[in-house]
């Protein structure tokens, strides 16, 4: 489904994109796994780069899914060892990917299963919210939850944090390439590709 995904550009002025017919854009902390997400749902190992060290993604990476369907790769926010004026550039980058650009867009938040949603993540549901941005959010890192929590239990804390549907969740490990089944067909589902 999305294995024939291609790199497509790096961009760091959003306003110089072109237009697609849709995209989804996936953010999230610093080093909670945006691109290793990306790497396990396209089932590519190397398409995006990862990285042990926060802030590995500086721009915003545009993957081609099909002609003009993209998957976003954005730098993450709220990562502290950025100079200030680089992190304002970052938090322009995201805002204007997401907000200023008014093409089909769904937005997916990336959170730590094991850490949990931290203050920067209910920052930016309540920041989507206010700009009537639909999100929905996937909890990453699942191998590192202890065995005994099921999925299913990842997926009601999440409604329970965010008071979202639990359609709009998902639960996934990109170490262990395991939960994707549902994410590939609902981001495929809306791209339509
Ligand atoms: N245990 C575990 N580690 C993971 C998982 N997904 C990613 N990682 C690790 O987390 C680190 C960060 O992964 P990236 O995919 O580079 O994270 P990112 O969110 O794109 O990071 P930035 O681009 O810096 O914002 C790497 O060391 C990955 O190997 C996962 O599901 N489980
Ligand atoms: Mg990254």
């Amino acid at each position: 489904m999305l294995e024939k995904t291609v790199f497509f550009r790096a961009e760091s002025n959003a306003k110089l994109l072109p237009q697609s017919m849709a995209e989804v854009i996936l953010s999230g902390r610093s080093n909670v796994g945006k691109s290793s997400v990306i790497n396990a749902l396209c089932s590519q190992k190397n398409l995006a780069r990862t990285s042990k060290t926060p802030g590995r993604t500086r721009s915003i990476n545009i993957y081609s899914a099909a002609m003009k369907k993209w998957i976003i790769d954005l730098p993450g926010y709220g990562f502290a060892r950025v100079d200030p004026q680089e992190k304002d550039l970052w938090n322009r980058m995201i805002e204007d990917c997401i907000i200023l650009r008014k093409n089909k867009k769904r937005v997916y938040i990336i959170i730590d299963a094991f850490v949990g949603p931290t203050e920067l993540d209910f920052n930016m549901a309540d920041w989507l919210d206010e700009n009537n941005i639909f999100f929905k959010i996937i909890a990453n890192k699942c191998d590192k939850v202890p065995r005994d929590i099921s999925q299913d239990e990842i997926q009601n804390k999440v409604v329970q944090y965010f008071g979202i549907d639990k359609s709009n969740t998902f639960a996934v490990s990109a170490k262990n390439k395991r939960g994707f089944d549902n994410l590939q067909t609902d981001i495929v589902k809306f791209l339509n590709c």
